[in-house]
């Protein structure tokens, strides 16, 4: 009847093949991630090497124009419609952003696997509050929005092809962006390309399980972390800690011919403890579940400096 077909495929995102396309398109984001960025890549082998088993996936991340339909909701409805929901709000007044995250669908198939094999990860997507920006830089955004033609309906499929879904732009204004949104000059270049992954620290089974031994493991290792207000970032009621790497740089050729470097992606860490409400609960039993979920505005607005000149440029 027409009634069951409709729910058969209002349930099409939560069905085994609904997932493993999800996996697929998250393989290949990714996959364009690990090409683009050495640092990460060396640092999944890194980890890997010292725990041999599963690598899990806190969350992947996204940044977008919240102008004419090329925000969150570009890329969030390929998120929906294959089992994600929509959970809480993060604003960023000083940095003109706001930010979404969604829960993945339970999995219907083995998750044992590392990476994107794993556990589904958290989505976390951003959009740059476009209409605050000066009227010089929202040209500039509006244009290659505009040149993009429907490109807001592709956002997935260009952040797995690694490809913009505009034209390059001038390196006149990839600075003019620079010079006022660090953000809105990544996102330029960048498009919907996978800004970070996560490792999930306390599902690693090593020492490295602590994310300050990971931290001091990958500087004693030679990598540079976000220093920007300290190493360690930790959420108001302690349960959250995060900490990232400064971003790779790529080097791309504006459309006026000149070539230049740009900050690309980098990879964070994040420890996520037991509530208070579990802490009796014998480590055995211990599932995702009972650990501090979501985001933390306080964290977020200094990872995002990831990709900032300042700490790209800082001595280690
Ligand atoms: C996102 C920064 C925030 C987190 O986990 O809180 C973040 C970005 O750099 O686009 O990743
Ligand atoms: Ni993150």
């Amino acid at each position: 009847t027409v009634s069951a077909s409709a729910s058969a495929s209002k349930s099409d995102g939560q069905s085994k093949g609904g997932e493993s396309f999800l996996r697929d398109t998250l393989r290949s984001m990714e996959t364009v991630y690990l090409n683009r960025n050495p640092t990460a890549k060396s640092i999944l082998e890194l980890v890997h090497s010292v725990d041999d088993e599963q690598i899990c996936y806190d969350h992947l991340a996204f940044r977008t124009f919240g102008v004419n339909g090329y925000g969150i909701n570009s890329l969030a409805s390929f998120f929906l419609d294959y089992g994600y929901t929509q959970k809480e709000e993060l604003r960023f007044p000083a940095k003109k952003l706001k930010a979404l995250w969604f829960s993945p669908p339970n999995s219907l198939s083995q998750d044992g696997g590392s990476g994107v094999n794993g556990p589904l990860p958290r989505i976390f997507i951003s959009e740059l509050l476009v209409d605050q920006l000066s009227p010089k830089t929202q040209e500039i955004i509006r244009k290659y929005a505009e040149k993009s033609g429907s490109g807001n309906k592709y956002a997935a499929l260009a952040s797995a092809l690694g490809s913009l879904t505009w034209e390059k732009p001038l390196y006149s204004e990839f600075q003019q962006l620079a010079g006022e949104s660090e953000y809105a000059a990544w996102t330029l270049v960048n498009g919907y390309a996978l800004n970070h992954v996560t490792i999930s620290t306390h599902r690693l089974k090593s020492n490295l399980k602590n994310i300050k031994s990971l931290n001091q493991f990958i500087e004693k290792n030679g990598f540079k972390l976000n220093s920007e207000g300290g190493i360690l970032k930790v959420s108001p009621d302690g349960l959250l800690l995060q900490s990232s790497t400064v971003a790779d740089s790529i080097p791309f050729s504006f459309s006026d011919g000149s070539n230049a470097s740009v900050p690309c992606s980098y990879i964070e860490f994040a420890e996520r403890l037991v509530l208070p409400e579990y802490k009796n609960l014998p480590e055995s039993e211990i599932e995702e579940s009972h650990r501090r979920d979501g985001f933390e505005v306080g964290n977020a607005d200094k990872i995002f400096e990831s990709t900032s000149k300042e700490q790209l440029t800082r001595r280690a």
